[in-house]
């Protein structure tokens, strides 16, 4: 019988993924600048703390760290959102999660695509913050329905990608043939276009609207609108963007700096003026949509967590808003977070935050065997024979997403829309539901507790 030998799903979203970063450098140079700022910060790093080498290298954490970074898009259908899920899905990327932007003044709502499962998400995590533009939030009806027309007329999808695609699909994978052909094609939907698909004057309005509107509608298809790549120190990376010419954005989103990272902080620089021409009577403008990011990751946070998190995040936002207070930002962020542990154990027991575990010390484990205890992981590892290795946040944080949607939109592009998440209709439009980033959370860590307890079990035995 004949078998065909597929290509693993891991590495056709390696080389999408490269794909992409090279497409990116060429069209966004100062995102070049920013990955050799980020390569050399993580390599300072390293040499300056061999025991987070180390922690790192135990963890699988840096053999993808080199390779690992995001992306965001923006779409403008459900059609094209179940046609971008079904060639994500060939590369083993699945939506996970729900993130309302309406609340920040933003007229998508989103999810992540990303692998899920630990050996997948160890050789490349690679992931693309999707967004669907919400059509239904313009007010102005035929501006809404002029630019559904607008959109209803083009085909973001290269001939040929989603049959090979839903070939893939059908049999199980692509051969090392269709390869090539298959990561061009999806590469290809996410390129820059210089010819805007509607006249300045459709355009001019569709911006008046809001920037993201004008940004998705009057395009051939949906631009890749920043990549990120992951640093070992956001606040070392942000202190040497001016340092190499690239304008940062001011603040750091997220949580302070911690001596044990929580979820993720993130950085920018300003999106780019690029010049662009309408139809009609070849006239030219400009456009500005595309910037660069940078991301720090730490560990996943339980509901418990994330609830604490958030509350202390709206303190400290709440006080800026009143202006009671004279110390700056950073000051207030880290004062706030004092109430959050910077102590793995105190993170454990508090039930905060999601980890893996390991075999710290095999002395100490042999001696817990040796007397007869009964199996309490708690126990253990406060005896310190088992480790606790954080495990990494993958997603991503609505208020720290509208925060680099806002430093892009500038001042004046305050909108408001009353906030309404609107889960069910975005899981229509992408034809399934999301899956729960804190179940896969909570499942990673029950699988690695169980294994231990199955170590424990056999050991204990003999
Ligand atoms: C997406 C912004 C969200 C992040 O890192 O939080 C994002 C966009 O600008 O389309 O990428
Ligand atoms: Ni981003």
């Amino acid at each position: 019988m004949h078998t065909p030998l597929f290509v693993s799903k891991d590495e056709i979203r390696s080389r999408f993924s490269r794909a992409m970063s090279v497409m990116y450098q060429q069209e966004v140079p100062q995102y070049g600048a920013l990955l050799s700022l980020v390569h050399d910060i993580n390599a300072e790093v390293l040499d300056a703390d061999p025991a987070l080498k180390k922690a790192l290298q135990q963890q699988s954490e840096l053999n993808r760290l080199d390779v690992e970074r995001h992306g965001a898009i923006r779409v403008g259908s459900p059609a094209e959102l179940k046609g971008i899920a079904q060639i994500f899905a060939v590369m083993g990327m699945y939506p996970v999660g729900y993130y309302d932007l309406s609340v920040a003044g933003v007229p998508v709502h989103s999810t992540a695509f990303r692998p899920v499962d630990d050996a997948a998400l160890q050789i490349n995590p690679f992931r693309v913050f999707t967004s669907l533009l919400r059509l239904e939030l313009i007010e102005d009806d035929s501006l809404r329905e002029q630019a559904a027309a607008i959109l209803s007329k083009r085909n973001i999808f290269p001939p040929g990608l989603l049959e090979l695609a839903a070939h893939a699909q059908a049999v199980g994978g692509l051969t090392e043939q269709q390869l090539d052909e298959f990561v061009a094609a999806a590469t290809e939907i996410f390129c820059w276009h210089r010819e805007a698909t509607v006249d300045h004057e459709t355009y001019r309005k569709l911006h008046d609207a809001h920037r993201l509107v004008a940004d998705v509608v009057c395009f051939k298809g949906p631009h890749i609108n920043h990549l990120t790549p992951r640093t070992l120190d956001i606040d070392a990376a942000q202190a040497a963007m001016p340092q190499r010419g690239i304008p940062a954005k001011e603040l750091i989103e997220g949580p302070p700096r911690r001596q044990h990272p929580i979820l993720l902080r993130q950085t920018s620089f300003k999106a780019l003026e690029e010049e662009i021409e309408f139809t009609g009577q070849g006239q030219a403008g400009s456009h500005t949509a595309r910037f660069g990011e940078i991301e720090q990751r730490g560990v996943a946070l339980t509901q418990e967590g994330r609830a604490l998190y958030d509350s202390l995040l709206a303190q400290v936002r709440d006080a800026e808003q009143q202006g009671a207070d004279t110390s700056s930002y950073t000051e207030r962020l880290q004062h706030a977070f004092r109430q959050f542990p910077d102590d793995l154990y105190a993170m454990y027991e508090g039930g905060l935050a999601f980890f893996r575990f390991q075999i710290q010390d095999e002395k100490a484990w042999q001696q817990q065997l040796a007397s007869g205890r009964s199996w309490d992981l708690p126990e253990w590892v406060k005896r310190g024979a088992v480790a606790l290795v954080p495990i990494t946040y993958e997603d991503f944080l609505p208020v720290s997403a509208a925060g680099i949607f806002q430093s892009n939109l500038g001042d004046a592009e305050q909108k408001s829309y009353v906030s309404q998440a609107a889960r069910s209709e975005f899981e229509a439009s992408l034809g399934r539901p999301v899956l729960d980033e804190i179940e896969l959370y909570r499942v990673a860590q029950a699988r690695s507790e169980h294994a231990l307890h199955q170590r424990f079990l056999t050991e204990s035995a003999t």
